[in-house]
C-alpha cells in the first residue's frame, strides 16, 4: 500500500495569503491550505476555517520582530493546523512587517513537526527600496529554518516596466505569473501532462543555498530553446547562473510542441547555463497555447544578489551585534532561569 504524502500551503502576510488562495483554486499536488496574518483584510477571499489571525494592537506600526512577539499567543493554532504534514511549504512576500516576521517563524514550527519545510519567498519590486532591509535580512533566516528556500523576484515577474501601470495591476499581473509557475511545478498527473512529481521538485530544491525561479515566454520558431534562454537571462540577474547544480525545468504550451524540441532544448541547458554538469529534470504540460511558457527553477545558489540587502549580515560575517540593550536566550524561551 502506498500512503500518499501530505502537503500543506500556507500562505502569511498579504502577499502570501494572496498568492496561496490563488494557488488553492487550482487542482495541485497540495492536500491542505492554511492562512496567517496580522491583517484580517488579508482573509476575504478565503474560507474562514482555515485562517489564522494574529492578534495586533490597531495604533502600532508593526514590525517583523514585533510581529513575531505578537505571534508567539498563535503558535499552538500554527503548530494544530501543520500536524501530520509531510511536506509544508510556506508562501510570503518578503519586506513588510507579517511575512518578514512570521515566515522564519512558521518555518521552524514546521520542522519542529517533523514536516520538512520549503519557503518561497517573494522579494520587493527594485522601486520598493525601504522594504529592501527587512526582506534581505528575512529571506537569510528563512533559508535557516527551512529544508530548501525558492526565491521569486517580483521584478521577474513583470514584463512591462512598473512605470505604466497601478500597484493593484502590477500586483495582479506579478500573481497570474508565479501561480503559473508554482502551479506548473506541483501540478498533478492528468492525460495533457508529464508532471514533476513531488520528489523530483524536492530533490532540486532541498540542497545547499538558494533556488531562483526563473520565467520566459516565446513563440519564435525554436521556442523551447528560446524560452529557456530567456528563463536563464531571468536568473542570471539574480545570481550567477553557473553556479545552480540542480535545474527543474516545466513547459507550457499546445500539441505543437514535440517531444523531439522539448529533449533538444532540456538537453541544451547545461550548456546555455555554463555548467554540463548541471543535474536536469523536466515537466510538459500540453494544456496550454502556442506561446510556450516556461518556468526554470535553478538551484545551489550559494550567494544571490539579495545578500546586499543585508549589509549588516556582511559586515558581521560569523559575529553577532553585541547590543547591550538586547537579550537573547541560548535556548529559547524553555531556557528562562526559574524565579522562585
Ligand atoms: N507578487 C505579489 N507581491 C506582493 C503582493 N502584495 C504584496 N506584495 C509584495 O510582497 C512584499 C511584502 O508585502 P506585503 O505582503 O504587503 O507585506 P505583509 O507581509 O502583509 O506585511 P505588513 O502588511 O507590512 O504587515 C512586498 O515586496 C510587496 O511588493 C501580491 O499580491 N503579489
Ligand atoms: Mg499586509
Amino acid at each position: 500500500m502506498t500512503v500518499n504524502n501530505q502537503v500543506t500551503a500556507v500562505g502569511i502576510g498579504s502577499a502570501g495569503v494572496k498568492i496561496v488562495s490563488l494557488l488553492s483554486r487550482r487542482s495541485l499536488l497540495i492536500d491542505r491550505y492554511v492562512y496567517v496574518s496580522c491583517d484580517d483584510g488579508d482573509f476575504s477571499t478565503v474560507d474562514s476555517k482555515d485562517t489564522i489571525l494574529v492578534d495586533s494592537p490597531i495604533d502600532q506600526k508593526l514590525t517583523p520582530a514585533s510581529v513575531r512577539g505578537l505571534a508567539l499567543g498563535s503558535t499552538s493554532r500554527v503548530r494544530d493546523a501543520l500536524e501530520g504534514s509531510d511536506v509544508v511549504f510556506i508562501v510570503a512576500g518578503l519586506g513588510g512587517a507579517t511575512g518578514s516576521g512570521l515566515a522564519p517563524m512558521v518555518a521552524s514550527i514546521a520542522q519542529g513537526c517533523g514536516s520538512t519545510a520549503v519557503g518561497v519567498a517573494v522579494m520587493p519590486f527594485e522601486f520598493e527600496k525601504k522594504m529592501k532591509f527587512y526582506a534581505g535580512v528575512s529571506l537569510r533566516r528563512f533559508r535557516s529554518a527551512s529544508k530548501g528556500v525558492v526565491v521569486v523576484d517580483n521584478d521577474t515577474l513583470m514584463r512591462s516596466s512598473p512605470e505604466d501601470t497601478t500597484l493593484a495591476n502590477l500586483y495582479d499581473t506579478a500573481n497570474k505569473a508565479v501561480v503559473k509557475a508554482l502551479g506548473s511545478l506541483l501540478s498533478k498527473a492528468t492525460e495533457n501532462t508529464k508532471p514533476l512529481g513531488l520528489n523530483k521538485l524536492l530533490g532540486a530544491v532541498v540542497q545547499d543555498g538558494y533556488s531562483l525561479l526563473g520565467v520566459s515566454s516565446s513563440g519564435a520558431a525554436d521556442k523551447a530553446e528560446d524560452a529557456l534562454a530567456g528563463a536563464v537571462v531571468s536568473i542570471g540577474k539574480l545570481a550567477e547562473a553557473r553556479e545552480a547544480g540542480h535545474a527543474v525545468v516545466s513547459l507550457n504550451a499546445d500539441e505543437s510542441l514535440s517531444a523531439q524540441e522539448v529533449g533538444l532544448a532540456v538537453g541544451r541547458l547545461g550548456s546555455i547555463m555554463d555548467n554540463k554538469s548541471i543535474d536536469v529534470e523536466y515537466a510538459v504540460d500540453y494544456t496550454g497555447a502556442a506561446q510556450l511558457q516556461v518556468s526554470l527553477l535553478a538551484s545551489g545558489f550559494k550567494s544571490t544578489k539579495y545578500d546586499d540587502y543585508d549589509p549588516l549580515a556582511k559586515v558581521l560575517g560569523d559575529r553577532c551585534l553585541d547590543d547591550e540593550m538586547d537579550m537573547a536566550l541560548p535556548g529559547g524561551l524553555e531556557a528562562l532561569p526559574s524565579f522562585d
